[in-house]
């Protein structure tokens, strides 16, 4: 007989738990005050918003700027004037709750 906590086998708590991170990843976090990370302006720091900036590196190394100056702001949560993907990563990390700040 399997083993249970709080009534769950531990397969069922292994889905819950992926099914919870899976969630968590595409909802995302609400944005600070000041929207640092929320390049799309949707309130949420979210996935999407990791995506944006990626694409948004890719596209300014190719001498394309396709983000407005406030989402070059909010983007660029590392704060050292230029976009890179560490400014993705930590966005992404934000979304995921492996990161509480920028
Ligand atoms: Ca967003």
């Amino acid at each position: 007989m399997a083993k249970k906590v709080f009534g769950l086998s531990l397969p069922m708590l292994l889905v819950g738990g992926a099914a919870a991170y899976i969630l968590t990843r595409k909802r995302g976090r609400p944005a600070p005050p000041d929207g640092m990370g929320d390049v799309d302006g949707d309130g949420r720091v979210t996935e999407a918003d990791a995506k944006l900036v990626a694409k948004a590196v890719g596209a300014l190394s190719r001498g394309q700027d396709i983000l407005t100056s406030e989402q070059y702001r909010r983007a660029n949560v590392t704060r050292s004037g230029r976009l890179s993907v560490v400014d993705a990563l930590f966005i992404g990390q934000y979304a995921t709750g492996e990161r509480d700040s920028f």
